[in-house]
């Protein structure tokens, strides 16, 4: 009787917590791939994109190699009709699992309406290969909003309209081959980042 008591109490405990916790800014899906589509990704030499069971799928051959586009070939999804506001959320969740035999780079790039692109203080994340769906954050600080290349410029972080991924992005003395499977694409903000993911 006392665990009962104990366990509707916790369930209280949490109800509130949450309560508060939507008070902050809420997420926003940019995709789950529940519901067949995946017009808005493109690939390129290195990459094909499919949708498979509620996700996409991924299909790498020789990324990094400097005869794909320099080593710095892209896939990536478009929001062009509908540009994103990072000065809300800027933190992209990738849910992922990834299949190789070893593990590899993943870098994120996000391009405004203006075509400038944040490559001047790029995020690059460690992935390794799981069984198990895998977790990781991109958080897009007020100094990651600069273009190096092709010339120096700032990017509008109020209009983003493009993300760009890169695996293994310029490793050139060991090109990577594998499968990446993206579950969700989410919007969120730093304080959701859970402690070991950060
Ligand atoms: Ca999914």
């Amino acid at each position: 009787m006392k665990k009962v008591i104990r366990n509707v109490i916790c369930g209280v405990a949490l109800l509130a917590g949450s309560s508060i916790y939507a008070q902050s800014a809420t997420d926003r899906v940019v995709d789950d791939f529940e519901k067949p589509g995946i017009w808005s990704w493109w690939k390129s030499p290195a990459y094909t994109v499919e949708q498979v069971e509620s996700a996409l799928k991924v299909s790498i051959t020789k990324a990094g190699d400097r005869t794909v586009d320099n080593g710095y070939n892209t896939f990536g999804r478009d929001h062009a009709a509908d540009p994103l506001d990072f000065t809300k959320l800027n933190v992209v969740k990738v849910k992922y699992k990834l299949d190789g035999a070893e593990g590899t780079t993943l870098r994120l790039d996000l391009k405004d309406i203006d075509d400038n692109v944040t490559n001047a203080n790029s995020i690059v994340k460690k992935i390794a290969p799981s069984k198990d769906w895998q977790e990781v954050y991109f958080v897009f600080t007020a100094d990651k909003f600069k273009q190096s290349w092709p010339t120096a410029g700032n990017v509008d972080p109020e209009e983003i309209k493009e993300f760009l991924f890169f695996v293994n992005a310029g490793n050139y003395a060991k090109p990577f081959t594998g499968t990446l499977l993206i579950d969700e694409l989410v919007l969120t903000t730093a304080d959701k980042i859970p402690a070991d993911k950060k």
